[in-house]
């Protein structure tokens, strides 16, 4: 590999709640049986498991929003998660590896991360690859399922306070941009509309192809000299390569565009934490949504077909 050999700590987050149905519990074994330390101990990095984090104790909450699915259990994850991320950023060649559970750990794993950018005057940026925006606030998901809400915590929208823990620090809309969207609900949608997030759905990979908007993305990044991390949801994938996930929406990434935005993150060395989220190995086809997400870490930290002489992105 070209990359700076990188520290990487595993960190197990076995949260469920988030999720409209159980399985996302075993998303850290699966990872670590499908080989998520040796795969990144081969390419040259040092790698340390620091094995499963613990949500803080339970408080009662109660919401007007009678849809919401285990919210004191997803704020107790959420205060765990930032602290936990918080502290396995620190230092210059750390790479948080943050294996899921549902996608609400988003929720802890920003705002951590955000703090830490923040902390080392830096700005954080967020690589978002998933079929959904995960932009609704507890007043406006229709399902309760909060994996619906982390981009909304993150970033500050308003409607957490007194619910989840107070952010650490927020993730600027601005530096955010999500690839793979093709399933939005209305309420989403108006808020997005006006957030400054940029948003590349499928109909624009479609068009125009992933490496030119990637590459936009990886240069403002680049420009600021920001932290990037990268939120990679299973859902992102095409169902048919990706049956692991409680969420299938048809018509995702396919292999090969997803190992193209792996192999650009590696040629700008830019990505500083990546989550693998809602991974669902009861619902998975003997581990290889696992070994696919594992292979797609892989690449995104070096690994590469033929060594071609490095290419700036
Ligand atoms: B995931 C949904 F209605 N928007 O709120 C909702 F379509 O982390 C899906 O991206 C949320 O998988 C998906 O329940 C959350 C639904
Ligand atoms: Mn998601
Ligand atoms: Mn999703
Ligand atoms: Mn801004």
């Amino acid at each position: 590999s070209t990359m700076k050999p990188k520290q990487c700590r595993l960190i197990g987050a076995p949260v469920q709640d988030g999720a409209g149905r159980l399985g996302c519990e075993m998303g850290p074994s699966a990872f670590r049986t499908a080989g998520i330390a040796r795969a990144l101990a081969d390419l040259g990095h040092s790698v340390t498991d620091l094995g499963n984090v613990s949500p803080v104790p339970l408080r009662p909450l109660s919401h007007g929003n009678a849809a919401l699915k285990c919210l004191p259990e997803v704020a107790g994850w959420t205060a765990a998660l930032a602290g936990a991320a918080y502290e396995a950023s620190a230092g210059p060649d750390a790479m948080p590896i943050f294996m899921g559970g549902d996608h609400s750990l988003a929720a802890g794993t920003l705002t951590g991360l955000a703090r830490r950018a923040s902390d080392m005057g830096r700005e954080l940026f967020v690589l978002w690859l998933d079929a959904h925006t995960d932009f609704h606030t507890l007043d406006s998901t229709e399902s309760g399922n909060l994996h619906g809400v982390p981009m909304a915590y993150a970033t500050g929208r308003p409607g957490f306070q007194g619910y989840f823990p107070p952010a650490p620090a927020h993730v600027d809309p601005h530096n955010v941009c999500m690839m793979g969207i093709r399933s939005v609900d209305p309420a989403e949608q108006r808020a997005l509309e006006n957030s400054g997030i940029t948003i590349h759905d499928m109909r624009k990979i479609d068009e125009f192809g992933i490496a030119p908007l990637l590459r936009a993305f990886l240069q403002r990044v680049a420009d600021a000299n920001g932290l990037l991390h990268v939120s990679l949801d299973v859902d992102f994938l095409d169902p048919g390569i990706a049956p692991g996930v409680g969420t299938t929406v048809p018509g995702g990434a396919t292999f090969r565009e997803a190992h193209l935005i792996m192999e650009m993150l590696h040629d700008t060395g830019l990505v500083s934490s990546v989550d693998l989220v809602e991974l669902n190995p009861f619902l998975d086809d003997r581990g290889r949504t696992a070994i696919l997400m594992v292979d797609l870490l892989a690449s995104l930290m070096g690994r590469r077909v033929l060594d071609y002489p490095t290419r700036s992105f």
